[in-house]
C-alpha cells in the first residue's frame, strides 16, 4: 500500500511515522513533496475534520497519474483551552501569526490565563484524521487528549504547545515524556492508529 501524508508539518511528519513504524503498518510512506506535491491548500473548513478533509482531497485531487493507487491522509489539530472559549482551536498554527515563535504563543496563552484558577484550566488536543481511497470514498476520524494548561512552559520534547500541556496523571508535561509515551497516549497516536485499522481492513 502507498500512503502520501498531506502535511508540511516536519514534526507531524515525525510522530506519524513513529506511530505507525510501532504497529508495524506495511506501506510505503511518502510525504507529498516528496510525490512532488506542491500545490496550495486552503485550510477554510470550521472544525478539524473538514480541514483534514480539505487537506486530504486537494492533495486527491493533484496526485500524479503514477500515485494514482496511493491513499492520501491528512491531519488537522490543535489546542482547544475551555477558559479561553476553545481558542486557539482550529487556528493553533495560526495563532498570532504563522511565524511567531511558540515560546511567545505559549507565553501568551499562559498570560490570558494568569486569573483561572488550576481546574479552570482544563485544556485537550484535538487531532482529525482524513483518508482519500484511490477510489475517491474517504474515512475521518477524531482522537483527543486531555489535560491542563500549566503555569510554565516544561520540556523540550515534542513541538507547538507541548510545553504548557500538562497531563495531571503524570504530574509533567507532553514535553517532558519520551516521543513513544507520547504516541501512546496522544490525540494523534490514537487517531492513527484507528485510521491504521480502517486500512488495514
Ligand atoms: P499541515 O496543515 O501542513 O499538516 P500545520 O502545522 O499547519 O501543518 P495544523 O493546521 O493541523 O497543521 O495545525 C496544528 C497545530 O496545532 C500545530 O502547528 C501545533 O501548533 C498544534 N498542535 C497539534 N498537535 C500538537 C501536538 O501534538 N503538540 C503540540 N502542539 C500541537
Amino acid at each position: 500500500m502507498r500512503i502520501i501524508f498531506a502535511t508540511g508539518n516536519a514534526h507531524k511528519l515525525v510522530e506519524i511515522r513513529e506511530i505507525l513504524d510501532e504497529l508495524s503498518f506495511q506501506a510505503d510512506l511518502m510525504t507529498m513533496k516528496e510525490a512532488g506535491i506542491d500545490t496550495e491548500i486552503i485550510e477554510d473548513g470550521l472544525s478539524f475534520e473538514e480541514n483534514a478533509q480539505i487537506k486530504a482531497r486537494t492533495v486527491a485531487a493533484a496526485l500524479p497519474a503514477e500515485y494514482a493507487d496511493a491513499v492520501v491522509l491528512a491531519d488537522d489539530s490543535g489546542l482547544e483551552v475551555d477558559a479561553l472559549n476553545k481558542e486557539p482551536g482550529i487556528y493553533s498554527s495560526r495563532y498570532m501569526g504563522e511565524d511567531t515563535p511558540y515560546s511567545e504563543k505559549n507565553a501568551e496563552i499562559l498570560r490570558r490565563l494568569n486569573d483561572i484558577p488550576k481546574e479552570k484550566r482544563t485544556a485537550r488536543f484535538v487531532c482529525a484524521v482524513a483518508a482519500v481511497f484511490p477510489d475517491g470514498t474517504e474515512e475521518t476520524v477524531r482522537e483527543t487528549i486531555e489535560g491542563k494548561i500549566g503555569y510554565e512552559p516544561r520540556g523540550k520534547n515534542g513541538f507547538g504547545y507541548d510545553p504548557i500541556f500538562y497531563l495531571p496523571d503524570l504530574s509533567c508535561s507532553t514535553a517532558e515524556i519520551s516521543p513513544e509515551e507520547k504516541n501512546r497516549i496522544s490525540h494523534r497516536g490514537k487517531a492513527f492508529r484507528a485510521i491504521a485499522g480502517i486500512l488495514k481492513r
